[in-house]
Parts: structure tokens; C-alpha cells; sequence
């Protein structure tokens, strides 16, 4: 018993001196190694809580409902409720998409038991009387099974699972593969969006499957390519691939590819495309599947459809919907999912653009809390009848936690290092710990501009948001310490790799059975070459470019050597070099290891606050919300204030006077200085600029308004008589400039009695005098720098 208590007793003291350690091993915002591994851990700590709730409250249904504490599960009644029904299989969701975040935290134990929990549970045949559709099944199942069988069988990862894995995370890929693919089988080659996983199309109405959209339409390609890899079958990629091409083919003359479409005749339903939903994806794949399987004419389709939105459909600080007849806008609003876009522009190495684009998410976070999934970027039409309110600038008001944000901030980490995306990281974290942790899991918002939370926890809270912030952390992840050339996460998070020797056994054992999946891709095949040409290539396009802008004249050897340069920029990454998932900036670009340049030397850091203030309007409950990028602990850390560029804009008034223009003295009045005084002999005729400072607002020198300079003022202090204060004053004056030059902050200034109160400045004493502490008063307002001496 003595024993037992001693080893006890020890144990304690150990956590004590472990406690004590850790809180030395860093100041918060130093963001060294020790900091980001207990941020790291914290994640891990958050993903096991909402994980073992699932696991608890929610298996072997699809989701927990993370307030009720109870499953969350299909709609069994009413199979139209295709919000629910399109998601939830009723297999398992959670517990796949869960899979891969376990293999990233190295937990080869969980790894294992998780493994065997799927192999339990889902019937092996996935003959499962749902209705779903093809593209969240395909990237939340199918990817989660893939990238889970990539872990479990390679043995340079921490979870390889060895013999004792009997590749059942493949098999189940494959059978649940061939039951999605009998949706390809239209007309046109392009999927319908809804299948039933037993009897295919026998219960499905019409009105559910002749609604396609190009996201849902083309990425499946990438998980069912990475299928025939494995498993050399080359169906998967032969008839998803062509789909892929078939919906590019739908694009405009201006290479703009409509959202939404009829998969079986092809026709558009409406003629807008943009970067958010509907179409994420379809962008996102073009560009990973061209690194995942060194596949050129992907590259070539990102590379023109990326072109097209940059000249028709981008801003400076986010892409908007447009026409893609005319290339004209078509909606005034962003939506959360288009949050991804800076990510991708990474991978591209457009780094540069990607922080402009991430940026606007920012400000959506500050000022909201959370990304509301649709926000109106200027004031609605009727300004004027209606006031421009929080209500008609957020269109659609909930936030599922959704992933796209903190993805691209941690694409951006990796990419410069920058200290200021870590600090992102830290506050979605704090979040997750405090306005977002229930009972049994995360829950996002129902609205934003309430506040309300909503009670679901869609399996990408897991699958996603908490394993990109987890990885902002994890400095060592073997992910980042891959060599890997052909390595991608899939749009659902979930990381695939192709090693040389895959490529080679595939390259050397694909096939293809002459089965309907043949017949039917020669069938469309011989119809396409019948049918007339589509729309002119892009060589052609750039061709009729280049001749408007140069001109007729111009021979085709020119034009030619235009064109072959114009081609050059745009088919090659730009900026970056890939390795694996992580872009390498070149050598000749300085980077130092944690430094901020965005805070430090984007000048531009507060222009979106400025620019949209009418539309980035904080809801009640975000009133006091410190801003991310000025959280005073980080701000003040790593903000240089001798070189920055980037200061917040004040929020106090300013004025400008001058006490006579009939100077008798020589200008400019030359101060002598001591430290940080300064003595002026005189003020008359210089131009004065004070600032008008209150607790909480940013004062000219970019800082926060601390209420300790008011509460050491008493009324004692005041000038009773003259001015009659009673209480102490709520703002103070601030000497910030003279002669239109800004001295630095804390400056002080001494004046002369007599110059301000002597005889020859009569006319000035009924607007000035001073208090006992001898500070200058203008209009009984005390300038709390000025001392009369
Ligand atoms: C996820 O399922 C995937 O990231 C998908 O590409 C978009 N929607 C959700 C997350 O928001």
C-alpha cells in the first residue's frame, strides 16, 4: 500500500516538474519548437476528445451529434432530404474520414484498432440500400479507405501495419468503386450525381440525378486514377478521366466553365462559374492530379482554367462569379468554400496572389467569428431603401466548421514560414477549445450573426479542419519530411503518394477487361470524333489573341515566338519548385525562419478593413473581438516598429491648428532634446497636430489604446476651477506632430510659461491653460504630453 502510494505521490511530482518545464519552455508567440509542439499536442488532444465521442455517442452511425450527444444519422423516413441523405451512408462516415488524421498523428495503435473497426462494420460487399452521391461518397469513403491503405502498407510510416493487414481498406475501396461507377454510364460519359449503392438507378426520380455540377462532375478522377494504381485495374481511370476532359469540354469560348449542368445531354444550366462551390474541386484536381501522376495535360487544363479566372473573374483580394459568356460579374458575393483557392495557388507557386486571397478569409474571421458560408462584398442593391446591415451582407449565415481556411493558411505556412499564419493557427485553436468544444464534439455555427451554434459535426471537422491545423504544427510530420514528388492531399484532406515502384508495376500490369466499361468508352469515343469540333484549343485561342494585339501584319514567325513565350508563362509553375506536398520557394528568395513579412512589409494589410467596411460588419456578439492580426501578444512580439510598413490604421480624429501665424521667431522652431523630451522655447506658428485618444481604439502609432493612461489621472489633477472637471476625462489629447512632422511615441514636450501665458500671448488664455500636474489644456481637453514649463 506504502508503495502504491510513494509511485502515486511520484507521479504527481513528476507532472508538477513536467508542468513546470513546459510553462518555461516558452512565451507564448515565441512560436519556438517547444511552443508549436504543445499547440501540436493540443490538436492531437482535440481530435482523440471529438473521435472517442463519435466513437462513443455516434458509431456505427455516420456522425455524433456533438450537443445532443446522440447519432447523427441518415434520413430513413424521408430520402429526399438530400442535405442529409447525399453525405450520410449510413457507413460510417466519421470513422472513415477519421482514418488518415490518425495515421498523420503516428498513433499506430489507434491506427490499427480503427482499421479493424471499419473491417467490422461495413458490410464487405457495400450492398447498402443508399441513395448517395457519387462525389462525397468518393472523397470522404473512398479517398479515406485509400489514403488509409497507402499508411497501413507503406513501411516507412509510422503506422505501416505489416502482415497482419490483409488489404481489406482496398478491397472495400474497389467493391464500394464498382458500385459508384455504373453512374458514368450516361450519354456523355459525365456521371450523374446520385446513385443507390444496391439497386443503382431503380428507386432514383429523374429530378435527382439531371443536376450535375463541374466539382462533382470531374473529381472523382482522382481517387478512382489512384484505384487503378493499386490495384492495376485501369477502368477507374479510363472512364473518370474522360468525364474529367468531357466536363472541361464544357467550358466557354473564354475557357470559364460553367457550374451546372445536364450530365446526359451536356446542356448548361447556368452560365456562371467562380471558385467556390460547385466547382472547387474540379480546379483543385486539375492541378493535384497533374503532381500526383506527372500528368501534363491536367497541368494544361489547371494552367488555362487558372489563366481564365485571373483575366476574367479576379479582384484583388478574392475571385468573384461570373458570366462565362461574357466574363461579366454575375454575383456581388464570396462563399466559404472558395477559401481553398489560396492553397492551390500555393502548390502553383503563386504565393504572392494567395496571400492577398487569404487574407479577405481573414477579415471574414475577424469580423464573424467563423466563415459565413455566403458574404455579400458590396452593400445590396437597393442601398439606399434598405440600410446596409450584418443581416443583408451575410446571405447565408452558417459555418460548419468547414476546413478551407485553415488549409490554405497552412499550405501558406509552409510555403514562407511566416509566423503570421502560426498565429492564425493558435487562435483557430483557442477557438476549437472555447467557443466551439461541446460535450461531445465541435460544433460550427447556425449563424454567424447570432452566434447560435449548430448541432452536427460533419465528419471533415475530423477528416480535415483539425488535421491541417495539427500539420501548421507539426514541424517533423513525416509528410513534411517526404521526398515524395508524387504526393498530394485529396480535396477531402486525405494524402496519396505514388512511389517510383507503384508508378512502375502499374505502368507494367494496367488493364483494362473488355467489359461495359470499354464498350461504352468506345461508343463515346467513335461519337465524339463525329460529331463537330469543340471549341477552339487554347493555342488557337491565344493565337487569336496575339494577333488582335499585335496587329495583322505581323508574320506567323512572330506571332509564333509570341505565342511559344505567352505559353511559357503560363504552363509552367511560376514561383515554386513541388517536392512532395510542400512547395520549395527559390534559393534567391531570402526567407528568415519565423519571420513575419506580412506583418512587417505588406503595406497593404488593412486595406480590405478600409476597403470593405461597409460589408464587414461585425454582429453584436463579435463586438469586442480582438482582431487576429493585431491580438496585442503577437502584434507587439512581432511587429518591428523601426522598418514596418504595416500598422494599423488609426481610429482616433486628428486636428491640425496653430496658435498665431504672427511668429516673431525664425522658422522652424528647433527643439533640444533629452531622451524623449523635447523642449520647444516657443509654439507660436508651428502647426500643431494633436490626436484625440479613448481606451480601446488604435492611436496614429498603430497601437492599442490602453485604459492605464486614464485611471492614473484623478480629478485633483484637473483643474477644478477653471475647467471643472469632476470626474476624470474619458479621452486625452496626444502632441503627435509638429511643423507636419511625427515624433516618435512617448514623446514629451516642454513648453515655455511664457510663451503660452505671458503677456504677449493675452489673446490665447481663454483656450488654453494647464492643470496641476502642469499639462497643457486646449478647451479644457488636457494634452497629456505637452508640460508647461
Ligand atoms: C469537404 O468535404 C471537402 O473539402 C470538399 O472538397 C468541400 N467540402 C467539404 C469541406 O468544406
Amino acid at each position: 500500500m506504502v508503495l502504491v502510494e510513494n509511485v502515486v505521490y511520484l507521479f504527481h511530482l513528476l507532472q508538477i516538474v513536467r508542468l513546470c518545464l513546459a510553462s518555461e519552455r516558452f512565451t507564448p508567440f515565441s512560436f519556438n519548437r517547444y511552443e508549436l509542439e504543445d499547440y501540436k499536442n493540443e490538436v492531437r488532444d482535440l481530435f482523440y476528445f471529438a473521435f472517442d465521442s463519435y466513437l462513443t455517442h455516434g458509431y456505427p452511425y455516420d456522425e455524433v451529434k456533438p450537443i445532443s450527444c446522440v447519432p447523427k444519422t441518415r434520413n430513413f423516413t424521408h430520402e429526399h432530404d438530400l442535405i442529409t441523405n447525399d453525405v450520410l451512408g449510413n457507413f460510417t462516415t466519421t470513422l472513415v474520414d477519421s482514418l488518415s488524421t490518425i495515421a498523420i498523428l503516428g498513433d499506430v495503435d489507434r491506427f490499427a484498432e480503427a482499421v479493424e473497426l471499419v473491417d467490422k462494420t461495413i458490410p464487405a460487399d457495400f450492398s447498402l440500400d443508399v441513395t448517395i452521391q457519387v462525389f462525397e461518397t468518393t472523397i470522404r469513403i473512398l479517398g479515406g479507405l485509400i489514403s488509409a491503405h497507402l499508411y497501413a502498407t507503406d513501411p516507412t510510416k509510422k503506422v505501416y501495419l505489416g502482415p497482419s493487414y490483409n488489404n481489406h481498406l482496398l478491397t472495400k475501396a474497389k467493391v464500394l468503386a464498382d458500385r459508384l461507377l455504373p453512374s458514368y454510364l450516361t450519354r456523355t460519359g459525365i456521371p450523374v450525381p446520385r446513385i443507390n449503392l444496391r439497386s443503382q438507378f431503380q428507386k432514383i426520380d429523374y429530378m435527382l440525378v439531371s443536376e450535375n455540377n463541374a466539382a462533382a462532375a470531374a473529381s472523382p478522377m482522382l481517387e478512382f486514377t489512384m484505384l487503378s494504381y493499386l490495384t492495376h485495374d485501369d477502368k477507374y481511370r479510363e472512364v473518370t478521366a474522360y468525364a474529367f476532359k468531357k466536363t472541361w469540354d464544357l467550358r466557354s469560348e473564354l475557357n470559364l466553365l460553367s457550374m451546372s449542368f445536364n450530365p446526359d445531354t451536356m446542356e448548361i444550366y447556368h452560365p456562371m462559374t467562380g471558385t467556390g462551390a460547385s466547382i472547387d474541386s474540379f480546379f483543385e484536381y486539375a492541378l493535384k492530379g497533374s503532381i500526383l501522376f506527372d500528368d501534363s495535360e491536367l497541368y494544361q487544363i489547371w494552367a488555362e482554367s487558372y489563366y481564365a479566372l485571373s483575366i476574367h473573374a479576379k479582384a484583388d483580394w478574392f475571385f468573384y462569379n461570373v458570366n462565362t459568356q461574357s466574363g461579366e460579374m454575375i454575383t456581388p458575393w464570396i462563399d466559404s468554400l472558395s477559401a481553398f483557392f489560396p492553397g492551390s495557388q500555393v502548390l502553383d507557386g503563386d504565393v504572392a496572389d494567395a496571400e492577398m486571397k487569404h487574407l479577405m478569409f481573414l477579415k471574414l474571421w475577424n469580423t464573424y467569428g467563423g466563415i459565413p458560408e455566403r458574404w455579400l462584398f458590396s452593400p445590396p442593391r437597393d442601398r439606399g431603401r434598405t440600410p446596409v446591415n450584418v443581416s443583408n451582407t451575410v446571405q447565408l449565415g452558417w459555418y460548419a466548421l468547414r476546413p478551407e481556411f485553415v488549409e490554405s493558411t497552412y499550405f501558406l505556412y509552409r510555403a514562407t514560414k511566416d509566423v503570421f499564419y502560426l498565429n492564425i493557427g493558435w487562435h483557430i485553436l483557442q477557438d476549437l477549445k472555447t467557443r466551439f468544444k461541446f460535450e461531445c464534439g465541435f460544433a460550427g455555427l447556425q449563424n454567424v450573426i447570432t452566434g447560435e451554434h449548430q448541432d452536427r459535426m460533419e465528419s471533415f471537422v475530423l477528416g480535415e479542419t483539425l488535421k491541417y491545423l495539427y500539420l501548421l504544427f507539426d514541424e517533423s510530420n513525416e509528410l513534411h519530411k517526404s521526398s515524395q514528388r508524387n504526393q498530394i492531399f485529396s480535396t477531402e484532406a486525405h494524402p496519396m503518394w505514388l512511389t517510383p515502384k507503384m508508378k512502375e508495376q502499374y505502368n507494367r500490369n494496367k488493364f483494362m477487361d473488355h467489359d461495359i466499361y470499354f464498350t461504352h468508352l468506345e461508343h463515346l469515343k467513335k461519337l465524339s470524333a463525329t460529331r463537330r469540333k469543340g471549341p477552339p484549343s487554347f493555342q488557337d485561342k491565344v493565337l487569336g489573341l496575339l494577333k488582335l494585339t499585335l496587329g495583322v501584319e505581323n508574320t506567323d514567325e512572330e506571332l509564333d515566338d509570341e505565342l511559344s513565350k505567352t505559353l511559357a508563362a503560363v504552363h509552367h509553375p511560376r514561383h515554386t519548385i513541388m517536392h512532395g506536398t510542400c512547395p520549395v520557394l527559390p534559393k534567391d528568395k531570402k526567407l528568415t525562419f519565423y519571420h513575419s513579412r506580412l506583418l512587417n512589409d505588406f503595406p497593404q494589410l488593412f486595406r480590405i478593413d478600409h476597403n470593405y467596411a461597409a460589408t464587414l460588419i461585425k454582429p453584436k456578439w463579435r463586438q469586442n473581438a480582438q482582431h487576429i492580426e493585431t491580438f496585442p501578444d503577437f502584434y507587439y512580439r512581432w511587429y518591428d516598429r523601426r522598418t514596418s510598413v504595416s500598422q494599423p490604421a488609426p481610429l482616433t480624429a486628428s486636428f491640425e491648428f496653430m496658435l498665431d501665424s504672427k511668429h516673431t521667431h525664425p522658422l522652424p522652431v528647433k527643439p533640444t532634446k533629452q531622451g524623449n523630451v523635447y523642449y520647444f522655447p516657443t509654439l507660436h506658428g508651428c502647426k500643431l497636430r494633436v490626436e484625440r485618444i479613448m481606451p480601446g481604439l488604435i492611436d496614429t502609432y498603430g497601437d492599442y489604446i490602453s485604459p492605464k493612461i486614464f485611471k492614473s489621472l484623478c480629478p485633483e489633477d484637473l483643474n477644478p476651477g477653471a475647467c471643472g472637471f469632476v470626474q476624470p476625462p474619458q479621452e486625452l489629447l496626444i502632441m503627435v506632430a509638429i511643423d507636419g512632422k511625427q515624433f516618435p511615441k512617448d514623446s514629451i514636450f516642454v513648453t515655455d510659461y511664457d510663451d503660452l501665458f505671458g503677456p504677449h500671448a493675452a489673446d490665447m488664455n481663454d483656450i488654453l491653460s494647464y492643470n496641476k500636474k502642469r499639462q497643457l489644456l486646449i478647451n479644457c481637453n488636457i494634452v497629456a504630453n505637452v508640460y508647461v514649463g
